[in-house]
């Protein structure tokens, strides 16, 4: 049997943190053995809000640059540049036909960025268009989503299925998988919100590359309660974030019992084994970014036939003449 196709994406909309080694990129490191993966830097998904060229340009080449020294192997695993592969704004385009305004419109996170003000740009409505595009173009079987995502990845299958029954079969309609880590790795300064790249504040984020200075300090600072008990519960947040983290960093539970001090102590200390192997390699591979373009074509060039092939049969089916 045929290994299950994966695409996991990366929006360079700011430094890879935690919450995406955690959740995203260990998995996608563990699944090489089994799966036949895509990692995908989206960079015309961080075009759907405003956002500085030089910024967008630097961020992807440090995220390309940042999977590698985690450990993707792109003899495994290309890892592709999403603008590097024309073919998925060709499809994009194509399924905007076969997309309705309304669909678009009714999807939560447009209408959450959407109601936060300021000019909203046109690829923020249809960026779930691209998303459909970025899985079909490949053949994708499965895509670990996070739960933000479930109704962008339903949308896909709508829109294959559709295609399937009026045009005939062009596509793979994909699964979405939980990925096999539960992490959902929350703000530090705020266990209320997830970490994320692009939190106005960013006082509560562990950016992977960050100093271990800074990744003291970010944890000593990290919000806990009154209670005085180690342990993973509801009413607490902030320490039942920092076990999750302490769990995923290292296997086990924190030693019982503890304080707050201890806890935090020890939760630094497996972050940096976690992430300091990634800060040297990162340095090494930084120092020849020529070698980390040339992954990301000959990523773009492992894909291109699957993609040429999609493309071709899409427009075949829709009647665009050959
Ligand atoms: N806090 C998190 N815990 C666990 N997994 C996470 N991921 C993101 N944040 C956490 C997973 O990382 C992958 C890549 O995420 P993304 O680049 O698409 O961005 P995102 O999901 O929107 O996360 P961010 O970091 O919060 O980005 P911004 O701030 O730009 O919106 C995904 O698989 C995601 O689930």
């Amino acid at each position: 049997m045929a290994p299950t196709r994966r695409l996991t994406g990366f929006k360079p909309t700011g430094h890879l943190h935690l919450g995406n080694l955690l959740g995203a990129l260990r998995p996608l490191i563990a699944a090489q053995d089994h799966t036949e993966s895509i990692a995908m830097i989206a960079d015309l998904h961080a075009m759907t809000m405003d956002h500085e060229p030089g910024r967008l340009r630097a961020l992807a080449l440090e995220q390309a640059t940042v999977l590698l020294a985690a450990g993707v192997d792109p003899a495994r695993t290309p890892i592709i540049l999403q603008s590097q592969v024309a073919e998925h704004t060709e499809l994009h385009y194509l399924l905007e036909c076969a997309t309705g305004f309304g669909e678009a419109s009714r999807m939560i996170q447009f209408k959450e960025k959407s109601a936060a003000g300021g000019p909203i740009r046109l690829s923020l409505l249809t960026y779930p268009v691209l998303m459909a595009a970025d899985i079909l173009l490949h053949d994708i079987d499965e895509v670990p989503v996070g739960e933000d995502q479930n109704q962008h990845l339903e949308l896909t299958r709508t829109i294959a299925n559709r295609f399937n029954a009026r045009y005939g079969p062009t596509f793979r309609v994909p699964e979405g998988v939980r990925p096999e880590s539960a992490a959902r790795i929350m703000d530090l300064a705020d266990p209320a919100v997830k970490m994320g790249k692009s939190n106005a504040a960013g006082a509560g984020r562990i950016a992977l590359l960050d100093p271990p200075e800074v990744i003291r300090r970010t944890v000593a600072r990290a919000v806990t309660d009154e209670l005085a008990q180690v342990r993973r519960h509801p009413d607490q947040p902030g320490v039942t974030n920092l076990v999750g983290i302490l769990a995923e960093c290292t296997g086990q539970q924190p030693s019982d019992p503890v304080s707050y001090g201890a806890l935090k102590r020890e939760v630094t200390d497996a972050i940096e084994s976690v992430v300091a192997p990634i800060r040297a390699r990162h340095a090494e591979l930084a120092d020849d970014p020529a070698h980390v373009r040339e992954i990301l074509a000959k990523g773009a060039e492992a894909v291109r036939p699957r993609a040429r092939a999609t493309v071709r049969r899409t427009r075949a089916a829709l009647g665009l003449l050959q």
